[in-house]
């Protein structure tokens, strides 16, 4: 590996690469040029390894795993590439020399926020895994123009901002012109004999789509592996342009530009929910067949194998459904292109393809009404109806006279196209991201292809990349472990086990203590520089960050604030250990509960925080614009980590794992993988309460729950209720799309139902901190458990079980 071999080399390379870069003496740079340069010879260092990683993989003929994503929240690279090649201290070192401060300058970089929350920050945490543990595995995704939005909060409310990310360039991409390849949409589709006896598909008047790849290294940990995330930008063929503007119309000519350059334009901002859009559609088919035009290119070109034997050689992962088009797409080229018959084809295409699953929420079960996309998509159109017209054949025969179950497996239904039932039957693995989810999975969402493929399900519980969330946030807890247990964790996190022997060691837990304290100071730092508040270190920092739903249940969260609140203004002589409650996340434009949470949130915080009678004993935050930089700062400062979804709704989090990283203790519910948490370090070290899954199951199915009946037993509630709508929250304001999805809607989230069950689990979080010692060790046990949660562990499973790689040392 290229290294600088010491701080006074860096300087030398630093000089000479900035003059080159910017014309400008070193005085002169602006912070974000000093970014820039020490970007640029991060490249430097890995652009001999990353084309090395790729000969050996063609070579060695590795089986190389593509993970298709729409999203990949990398979060800023600058410091988790130096770390990856080892290099961070030397550039401390030369930049301090040349009168910088490193950790100013890492700021300057813009956060690449090309994802919305769990699912794109798994992508990224998979990459990372992959490239540290030296396996063969690429991302492929979408360069948007504009991430997701940067959210300012103005009067208590959100404002959505645009993020142009890319206003100074993204120093980690390399454009590859000449990889090219043309996406077609639009057109006629249709099949005729081809004077063989056989029929052949004759596709026309397409519009052509050009789609441009921009690569990013993907760095391992301190090995030789440089692996690659190509991101496609879509761009208007010039020739197609001038053919217009040459035939007179200079309106159509630009309509075209505009309409191909918005394919990549913004990231949708939906989390957990279908957004019903056909430019999204375009999107998903755009990733899609570029990535997988350009990987049969160089299947043929490098790996040289007949096409019969693909998979043996290449896995397509799919990242829930999004990239579900890969199906019909790759059995396009197999047919059309490579001249093959429908029965080898589906099964190289099966053969090829595993999906995970992330959601059960029927809102989010990804569905396109077949109009739109048969214009859209005209030839994958005619294969879908194929391979449902097939496969309803086989069921009917299996199943004759069930139409229930033709109808819970159908691709093609009620006028619309079931992304998840085609990419079960399109994959030859399909998964879940935690057991409880996995489980739900094979019981009721996908149960019927489970009755039918029984072999296909399995689990594979998500993980988060040790080396962002604890190596490269939390330095100080990674030192004091170094310095305990030695640096094997880094490595293997699962050595992370070994702090179990120093879990009751007064000294080490005294120094744990001082870690998180450091922790908390710096985030009242952060909170002081940004909001001028004055928060409390010795106070209990709870923390909920996640994208806001009302399945995440925020509310249940601000509503304890507010009754706790109700309950130190009444009471003035009762004395807690002082809470810090801080929020943070954005919520989609269009989700107008969410919003309103958002709201409330910062309506609450104002009334305690100005409430002299209280404002020693508990303050109320909603920091602004969480992402995975702030992510950075606040995991590694709390001490509560709120995971309170209703049961059975959030197919794993990753939070919770960062959390729990970090030394915080879980306030959660059975729900995810909050379950193998609570398996991992048993009662004693996390807080659980509320509803079970199979209850909330149970009420759904049966009946029996009514929100009013709890609004009528319990005078807290009411409290709480109450002062949604009576204009008794900051000035007169009202909270009524809240108020009435509790009451009038029937509280579909359970949130009244748990609401006396989760203040209980609140006061048992403030007794267990009151015993200092007991607190701490709880702490580390979390610690030394949470290596479990890493995605190497992760990463390792689907390697084994499902892409079947091989580590390629180099
Ligand atoms: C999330 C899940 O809600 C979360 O529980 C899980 O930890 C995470 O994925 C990673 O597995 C999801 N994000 C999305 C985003 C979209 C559609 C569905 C889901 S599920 C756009």
């Amino acid at each position: 590996m290229n290294t600088w071999q010491d701080k006074e080399e860096f300087k030398k390379i630093f000089t000479v690469k900035a003059h080159i870069l910017w014309e400008k003496e070193l005085q002169d740079l602006t912070p974000n040029e000093v970014y820039q340069t020490v970007a640029y010879m991060v490249r430097d260092l890995v652009s001999e390894d990353w084309i090395r990683t790729n000969q050996i993989y063609a070579e060695e003929k590795a089986k190389q795993v593509y993970y298709f994503s729409i999203e990949f929240l990398l979060g800023r690279l600058l410091q988790s590439n130096l770390i990856g090649v080892g290099m961070e201290d030397v550039c401390r070192a030369g930049l301090k020399d040349l009168g910088w401060d490193l950790d100013k300058i890492i700021p300057e970089e813009r956060d690449p926020g090309l994802g919305n929350g769990g699912l794109g920050r798994l992508a990224a945490c998979f990459i990372d895994s992959l490239a540290a543990l030296q396996l063969p595995g690429h991302g492929c995704s979408i360069r948007y123009q504009y991430g997701l939005f940067n959210q300012r909060i103005i009067d208590d409310q959100q404002v959505e901002l645009p993020d142009n990310w890319l206003v100074n360039g993204f120093p980690w991409e390399v454009k590859k012109v000449d990889k090219a390849v043309n996406v077609r949409f639009g057109g006629n589709a249709y099949m005729r004999p081809d004077g063989e006896g056989n029929l052949e598909c004759v596709y026309e008047k397409y519009s052509s789509v050009r789609a441009v790849p921009y690569d990013v290294p993907v760095i391992g940990y301190h090995n030789h592996t440089v692996n690659t995330l190509r991101l496609w930008r879509a761009e208007y063929s010039r020739e197609d342009m001038y053919r217009e503007l040459s035939m007179g119309d200079r309106h159509r000519a630009f309509r075209y530009k505009n309409s191909v350059q918005l394919i990549s334009r913004f990231l949708y901002p939906e989390d957990s929910t279908e957004e019903g859009r056909k430019l999204r559609l375009m999107q998903e088919y755009f990733m899609v067949s570029a990535g997988l035009q350009s990987i049969v290119r160089y299947y043929k070109k490098k790996i040289k194998e007949s096409m019969y034997d693909f998979d043996h050689y290449i896995a397509l992962h799919i990242n829930d459904t999004h990239p579900a088009l890969i199906i019909p797409e790759l059995m396009r080229i197999l047919m059309d292109e490579e001249g093959m018959n429908w029965e080898d084809a589906w099964k190289v295409t099966v053969r090829s393809v595993a999906y995970t699953n992330h959601t059960v929420l029927p809102e989010a079960m990804e569905k396109w009404s077949i109009p739109m996309f048969k214009e859209l998509l005209p030839r994958i159109y005619l294969i879908v109806d194929e391979i449902n017209r097939r496969w309803l054949k086989e069921v009917r025969k299996r199943y004759p006279g069930n139409e229930d179950m033709a109808r819970n497996v159908a691709i093609l239904w009620d006028g619309q196209v079931h992304m998840a039932h085609l990419a079960v039957l399109g994959s030859h693995s399909v998964n879940g991201v935690a057991e409880i989810h996995s489980q739900i999975l094979k019981d009721s969402t996908l149960h019927q292809f489970y009755t039918c493929f029984p072999a296909r399900f399995s689990n594979k519980t998500n993980g988060i990349s040790h080396r962002r969330w604890l190596i490269q946030s939390n330095p100080q807890l990674a030192d004091l472990l170094d310095d305990t247990i030695g640096t094997d964790w880094r490595r293997d996190p699962r050595r992370l086990l070994d702090l179990k022997g120093y879990s009751s060691d007064g000294s080490f837990l005294e120094q744990l203590g001082q870690v998180k304290k450091t922790r908390k100071e710096i985030m009242a730092d952060y909170i002081k520089k940004k909001y001028a508040m004055t928060v409390d270190t010795s106070s209990i920092f709870d923390v909920q960050i996640k994208r806001i739903h009302l399945y995440k249940r925020q509310l249940l969260n601000i509503l304890h604030v507010m009754h706790l609140y109700y309950f130190l203004r009444d009471n003035p002589k009762v004395q807690i250990t002082p809470r810090t409650f801080l929020f943070g996340g954005k919520a989609a434009a269009s989700y107008g509960e969410a919003k309103q949470t958002i709201r409330l949130i910062n309506v609450v915080a104002r009334m305690v925080n100005t409430d002299r009678r209280v404002s020693k004993q508990m303050q109320v935050l909603f920091l602004e614009n969480y992402n995975v930089s702030l992510g950075q700062i606040l995991f590694p400062a709390a001490d509560v980590s709120e995971q309170i979804s209703t049961a059975g709704k959030e197919a794993s989090g990753t939070g919770n794992m960062k959390f729990m990283m970090n030394g915080a203790i879980t306030l959660g519910t059975m729900d995810g993988a909050n379950v193998e948490i609570h398996r991992e370090v048993g009662d004693d070290n996390c807080v659980i309460f509320g509803l079970r899954a199979n209850e909330v199951m149970d009420y759904y199915i049966h009946g029996g729950y009514s929100a009013w009946n709890m609004y009528g037993q319990d005078e807290n509630i009411r409290q709480v209720m109450n002062s949604l709508v009576d204009g008794s929250l900051g000035y007169g304001e009202t909270f009524d799309m809240l108020y009435e999805s509790l009451l009038d809607r029937n509280d579909e989230y359970f949130v009244l139902k748990d609401f006396e069950p989760y203040c209980k689990a609140q006061v048992e979080i403030a007794n267990r901190y009151h015993d200092r010692r007991h607190w701490l060790h709880s702490s580390a046990i979390n610690i030394a458990h949470s290596g479990y949660f890493s995605s190497d562990r992760t990463i390792m499973q689907y390697a084994n079980d499902i892409w079947h790689l091989r580590k390629m040392i180099h």
